[in-house]
């Protein structure tokens, strides 16, 4: 078989920003550092939670903090960007001027998204988001990263499942890269990937359905009527409680993640964070062919007021977020 690595894939891709191939190859190698982490499961003593709470109050695990840590140092060296953020850390992380000094970029992650899952050994990922700095900042500050997804140069996330996979989008599609364990390459699998426009599969957890507005409450009662309901449909339901594998096994079998704002996550704007988890997954999911909304809008308009901003979140088949719509309109 002729294999495509990552390497080549950015050395043949029409690259809008030449910076690209070295933020994208760093970040690969930083999400395989990650891998073997999150690999070595049990071995490293690793898998337990810290008595640290992270800015959105959430209880730190041990390899939160590592993944943070290795994420940091593998990205700044390229000398690409001016600054980082992050889900485990409540303000920018000043880059060290050495690194800083020529970046022209931003780069924002979760380094270990769905990270209640990692000591069950079920899948987990990082997400991660380019933005460009803007023009004449070598110190950027909160506001300087409060962009809206629209302006993302590169968006992608990576899976430690079975096997580990890197998937991005730099605006002309979504490629996936299997990480082939003997060579250490990325290897294109994925070229292309695409969700199907309709489906019957939703993600959802329904612990929280007695909190749910109005709309959701309705939609969801009608999948569940099937085909014996308006829909006319049987719909099958999965919750991994990891985004980045929702996002993954939609955009290989299609059907819609969700993640309302509801009575119990109102105050905090939702649950999910708009910057390094919605926006990039926005991104993906539309330059798959599917959509991504908070109900009222696309998820790629909305101008974000602060760094770890929840945001709601529909988004997957087309024709399923669609048809969302109009019970939100309703
Ligand atoms: P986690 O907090 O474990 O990192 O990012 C938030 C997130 O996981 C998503 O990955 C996941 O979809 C969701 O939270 C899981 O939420 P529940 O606890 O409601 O299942």
């Amino acid at each position: 078989m002729n294999k495509t690595t990552l390497a080549e894939f950015l050395t043949h891709a029409e690259l809008a920003e030449p910076a690209l191939r070295g933020m994208i190859t760093d970040i690969a190698q930083a999400c395989k550092a990650i891998a073997v982490q999150v690999n070595k499961g049990s071995l490293l003593g690793t898998m337990g939670s810290l008595e640290a709470q992270n800015v959105q109050g959430e209880t730190q695990k041990q390899l939160d903090v590592i993944s943070n840590d290795l994420f940091l140092q593998m990205n700044q060296q390229g000398g690409h960007y001016a600054g980082m953020a992050s889900e485990e850390m409540d303000e920018p992380y000043l880059i060290p001027e050495r690194y800083r000094q020529h970046g022209r970029y931003l780069l924002l992650f979760d380094p270990l998204d769905g990270s209640s899952n990692v000591n069950l050994n079920l899948s987990v990922g990082t997400i991660f988001s380019i933005l460009r700095c803007p023009h004449g900042i070598s110190e950027p500050l909160v506001m300087d990263f409060l962009q809206p997804g629209s302006a993302q140069v590169c968006a992608g996330y990576a899976l430690y499942g079975s096997s580990t996979m890197l998937v991005l989008t730099i605006g002309q599609g979504v490629h996936g890269f299997t990480l082939d364990q003997d060579s250490g390459d990325f290897v294109l699998t994925h070229a292309t990937m695409q969700i199907a426009a309709s489906s019957n599969e939703f993600a959802i957890n329904m612990a929280r359905q007695r909190w749910w507005d109005a709309p959701v409450q309705r939609y969801i009662a009608d999948c569940q009527a099937g085909s014996e309901g308006p829909l006319g449909k049987d719909y099958n339901m999965r919750w991994v409680a990891s985004m980045v594998a929702e996002v993954h096994r939609i955009l290989i079998r299609g059907g819609v993640f969700m993640y309302p704002v509801d009575a119990r996550t109102r105050e905090a704007g939702g649950r999910l964070r708009l910057m390094y988890e919605a926006n990039p997954m926005a991104w993906l999911v539309e330059q798959a062919g599917g959509l991504a909304s908070d109900g009222q809008q696309r998820i790629l308009d909305i101008t974000p007021q602060g760094l770890h901003q929840r945001v709601a979140v529909y988004l997957g088949s087309r024709e399923e977020i669609q048809r969302m719509a109009t019970y939100f309109k309703a």
